[in-house]
C-alpha cells in the first residue's frame, strides 16, 4: 500500500479511500495504491470494493505535474483496466469534481453514485491532450456518441443531475461519499447486481464524424486537441474495445508531444500562480464590503456590475442626477444579461439594482466606502481633481483606486495626503466580462492595499496580475509596441487585412485592426496626439493615415466604419475602401516603395516585437515574472491560450533565433528594434523565460 490510498475492510466490502490532497490527483503513489488495494481486497475475500475520495473531491484527474516526465508504471490506463477486470463488484462514490482521469477511473468501476453537488467532466482537451485512459471509448458506450463528443470536445463540467440523465451516474444521494457509497454497495450486493464492465457494452452508433471534425477544428481556431479527440471517439464506433483503446493511446501520445500541450499546461499553472506573491504572504487585507465607483460610463458601469454580482454594495457617483440614472441604466442592462444567462434570478436582480446599488452626485456619499475606484475621463488633471476630493471625504484606511490605463499612478497618488492608500486597478472593458485585472503598485502603495486589491480581484473572479508603474503598465505598454510594429509593416507594404488574417490564423481571437475598430479608433488617436504633444523621439517612425479616418468621423464599429465597413453588421467585416488609398498616400508622402510581406514574416515580426517589449517589461520589474506577462496577454488581449502566452511561445520558438531576427531588423530600424537586455542576457546564458518563472517559484 501507499499512504495515498487508505485500505479498510468492512465486512465483505473493501474500502479504498484516496488521500492525496488537495485534489486527489492520480499521481504515481495513488495509482500504485489503487492496484495494491484491489489486490488486497481480492486476497481478503471481499465481495465488493468502494472507491471514494477524502477531502474536497473524488479524483480531479491525472497529476498534471507528471506530464512530460518519464512514465512510471502502472499507468492510468492499466489501472482502469485492472479495476474493470476485477472479479469483485467495484463501485465509485463521487463528490467534488470527478474530472479527466478521475472520471475515466469512475467509468472503469462497475457502478457510480454521486452527491447532488458533484460535477463530472473530461476536460483533457483544455490541457492540449485527450482522455487517454479509456474515456473516449467508455463514455460513448455509456452516454452515446453525441453526448460524449460534446463533453470531450468542450471539456465542460456537467452537474450530477445531468450526468445521471446521460447514464454516467447511476444514483444520486445526499450525504458523505463514504456513507452513501457503502449503502449503495450493500444494495447492489443484496440485489445480486452483476459486475458491469463498460468495455463489454455494445459499440455506440456512429455519426458524421468528418463533419464534426471540421466544425470542431474551425471552432478551435488552430487548437488541435478537440478535433483529434473526435477521431478517438470515432474509433469507439468502428473498432472493438481493445483496438479502440490502442487508437486512443496513439492519438493521446501525438498530442502529448505538441507545443500546444506545453502551452496549455503552462497556462493552467500560471493562471494559479499569478495571484500568489511572496511579499503578500501573511499580509492582512483591509475590509471590503462597500465600494464606490466614480463615473458610470461603459467602464464604470462594468466595474459596478462585477462588484454587485460578487455581493458588494456599490455607490455610483456621477456628475448629475441624469448621468447617475444613465449609469444605472447601463448597470441594469448588464445585469439583465446575467439574468438572461441564468446567472441570477429575478429576485436577485431586483435586490442588486434596488438595494445594493445606490446613486450619488456628492462625494460625501463615499465617506463610508472601503474602496473607491474612479473610472472617469483619462486625463491627468481630471484624475487629480477626483483624488483631491476623495482625500477630503474618504474614511481613514479606505483604498483609493484609479482605473487609469496609461497614466502615472505615482503622480495621481501625490495629490493626496495618503499615497500609501492609492493603487491602480486597471479593468478591461467590458469589466464585468473580461477576466484580466492589472493591479498597479505605485512607489508608496502599502502592502495591505496591494493585498486588498488582490482580494477584490479574487472576489470578482478576475485573473489579477501585479504591475509596476510605467506608460501602459504591462498590457498596454506591450500592445503599443506590437501595434507600432504592425503600423510599420503597413507603411512598408502590408495591408491591415493581411495582418489581421495572418494573426487570426496564428490563433488571436481578432487581428489588431479589427480590435482597434472594436475598441474605438479615438483611443489610439488620443494616445498618438498625447505622445506627439509630449515630443516624439526624432528616430521614431510616425504615420497619420489613421488620424485621417478619425478626422472624417470614422471611429470603428461604433460609427459603422473604421478599418472595416460594418454596414452589414458588426460581424460582417468588409474592408473600408477608403483605407488603402489613405495608406498609399502616406507611403508616397514618406517616399516609401511598398514591398511584399509573407504571412510568416508578419507573424514573426509582430511576435518578436511583443516578446522584446515583454522582456523589457520583465527586465525592468514592471512585471515580476514572465508568467505575469503571459497571463496578461492571455486574459486581456485575446492571445491564443494554446500557445501559453508570448514568452512561453518565445521559449518554444527558441530565444536565440528570435534575438538574431531582432538584431537583423535593428540594422534597418535601430530605434524600434533595440534588443531587450534581458533577452540578450538569457540567450548569452543559455537560459529561457521559464527558468525565470521557476526561480521565482523556488
Ligand atoms: C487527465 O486527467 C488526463 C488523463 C489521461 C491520463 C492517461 N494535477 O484549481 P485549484 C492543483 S488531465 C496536479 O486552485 P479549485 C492546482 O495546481 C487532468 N495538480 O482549486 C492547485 O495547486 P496550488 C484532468 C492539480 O478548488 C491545487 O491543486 N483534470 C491538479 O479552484 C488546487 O487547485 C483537470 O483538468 C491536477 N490534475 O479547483 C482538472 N488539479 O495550490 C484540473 C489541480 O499549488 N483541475 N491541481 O496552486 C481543476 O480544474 C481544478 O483544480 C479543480 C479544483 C476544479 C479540481
Amino acid at each position: 500500500m501507499t499512504d495515498a490510498i487508505g485500505y479498510e475492510l468492512d465486512g465483505d466490502i473493501a474500502i479504498l479511500k484516496a488521500q492525496n490532497p488537495p485534489v486527489n490527483a492520480l499521481g504515481h503513489a495513488v495509482r500504485v495504491g489503487l492496484v495494491n488495494g484491489l489486490e488486497r481486497a481480492e486476497r481478503d475475500g471481499a465481495k465488493a470494493v468502494l472507491i471514494y475520495g477524502d477531502g474536497s473531491t473524488y479524483f480531479a484527474g491525472a497529476d498534471i505535474r507528471e506530464f512530460g516526465q518519464a512514465p512510471r508504471e502502472p499507468g492510468l490506463p492499466e489501472v482502469c483496466d485492472r479495476i474493470e477486470a476485477s472479479p469483485l463488484l467495484v463501485v465509485s462514490a463521487m463528490h467534488g469534481t470527478a474530472l479527466g482521469g478521475g472520471l475515466e477511473l469512475a467509468l472503469s468501476t462497475h457502478y457510480r453514485i454521486a452527491v447532488p453537488s458533484a460535477k463530472v467532466g473530461l476536460p483533457e482537451v483544455l490541457l492540449g491532450i485527450l482522455p487517454g485512459a479509456g474515456g473516449t471509448q467508455r463514455l460513448p458506450r455509456v452516454a452515446g456518441v453525441e453526448a460524449a463528443l460534446d463533453l470531450i470536445t468542450t471539456g465542460r463540467h456537467v452537474r450530477a443531475d445531468e450526468a445521471m440523465k446521460l447514464g454516467i451516474i447511476d444514483r444520486i444521494e445526499a450525504g458523505e461519499p463514504r456513507e452513501i457509497g457503502m449503502a449503495y454497495v450493500r444494495d447492489l450486493l443484496d440485489a445480486n447486481a452483476p459486475r458491469r464492465p463498460v468495455s463489454e457494452m455494445p459499440s455506440p452508433e456512429p455519426v458524421d464524424f468528418d463533419a464534426v471534425y471540421d466544425a470542431v477544428l474551425k471552432k478551435g481556431r488552430g487548437q488541435i486537441s478537440p478535433a483529434t479527440a473526435v477521431r478517438a471517439v470515432q474509433a469507439a464506433t468502428e473498432l472493438p474495445f481493445e483496438q479502440g483503446i490502442a487508437r486512443e493511446r496513439e492519438l493521446f501520445m501525438e498530442l502529448m508531444n505538441t507545443d500546444q500541450r506545453l502551452g496549455l499546461i503552462h497556462a493552467f499553472f500560471s493562471e494559479r500562480a499569478v495571484g500568489k506573491l511572496p511579499e503578500l504572504k501573511g499580509v492582512e487585507t483591509r475590509p471590503l464590503n462597500a465600494i464606490g465607483v466614480i463615473g458610470g460610463g461603459t467602464m464604470g458601469a462594468g466595474i459596478a456590475t462585477a462588484a454587485l454580482l460578487s455581493g458588494l454594495s456599490v455607490t455610483m457617483l456621477e456628475m448629475s442626477p441624469e448621468a447617475a440614472e444613465a449609469a444605472k441604466g447601463r448597470i441594469s442592462g448588464n445585469l439583465q444579461g446575467a439574468l438572461k444567462r441564468g446567472k441570477i434570478n429575478r429576485e436577485k436582480f431586483e435586490t442588486l439594482t434596488e438595494k445594493a446599488l445606490s446613486l450619488a452626485t456628492d462625494y460625501a456619499a463615499l465617506k463610508d466606502a472601503d474602496l473607491v475606484i474612479e473610472a472617469v475621463f483619462e486625463e491627468m488633471e481630471v484624475k487629480k481633481k477626483v483624488f483631491t476630493q476623495l482625500d477630503a471625504v474618504c474614511k481613514p484606511g479606505a483604498v483609493l483606486a484609479t482605473n487609469t490605463s496609461y497614466l502615472d499612478v505615482n503622480e495621481i497618488a501625490a495629490v493626496t495626503s495618503r499615497p500609501a492608500d492609492v493603487i491602480g486597478l486597471h479593468f478591461f472593458s467590458p469589466a464585468h466580462v473580461m477576466k484580466l485585472l492589472e493591479i498597479v503598485v505605485a512607489d508608496k502603495t502599502s502592502p495591505d492595499v496591494v493585498a486588498t486589491g488582490f482580494a477584490l480581484g479574487k472576489r470578482l473572479r478576475k485573473i489579477s496580475v501585479r504591475a509596476g508603474v510605467c506608460d501602459g503598465f504591462i498590457g498596454n505598454r506591450i500592445l503599443s509596441t506590437y501595434r507600432t510594429c504592425a503600423d510599420h509593416m503597413i507603411l512598408d507594404g502590408a495591408s491591415p487585412y493581411q495582418i489581421d488574417a495572418a494573426l487570426e490564423a496564428f490563433g488571436f481571437a481578432m487581428g489588431p485592426f479589427a480590435v482597434a475598430d472594436l475598441a474605438g479608433l479615438d483611443i489610439g488617436y488620443a494616445v498618438r496626439k498625447r505622445k506627439r504633444a509630449e515630443g516624439l523621439d526624432p528616430r521614431a517612425r510616425d504615420s497619420s493615415y489613421a488620424d485621417k479616418l478619425c478626422e472624417d468621423g470614422h471611429f470603428g464599429q461604433k460609427t459603422g466604419k473604421g478599418y472595416y465597413d460594418y454596414g452589414a453588421g458588426p460581424k460582417a467585416r468588409v474592408p473600408n475602401p477608403d483605407v488603402l488609398p489613405l495608406i498609399a498616400a502616406e507611403r508616397a508622402a514618406q517616399g516609401i516603395t511598398p514591398r511584399e510581406f509573407s504571412d510568416e514574416e508578419i507573424v514573426r515580426r509582430y511576435m518578436a516585437s511583443m516578446v522584446n517589449e515583454a522582456a523589457k517589461v520583465v527586465g525592468e520589474g514592471i512585471a515580476r515574472r514572465p508568467l505575469d506577462v503571459d497571463m496578461t496577454l492571455l486574459f486581456g488581449y485575446g492571445f491564443p491560450r494554446y500557445r501559453g502566452g508570448p514568452l512561453k511561445w518565445a521559449d518554444l520558438e527558441g530565444l536565440s533565433d528570435l534575438l538574431a531576427d531582432i538584431r537583423s531588423w535593428a540594422e534597418e530600424d535601430p530605434y524600434f528594434w533595440q534588443p531587450a537586455p534581458l533577452l540578450e542576457e538569457l540567450v548569452a546564458e543559455g537560459r529561457n523565460f521559464d527558468d525565470l518563472n521557476k526561480e521565482a517559484a523556488s
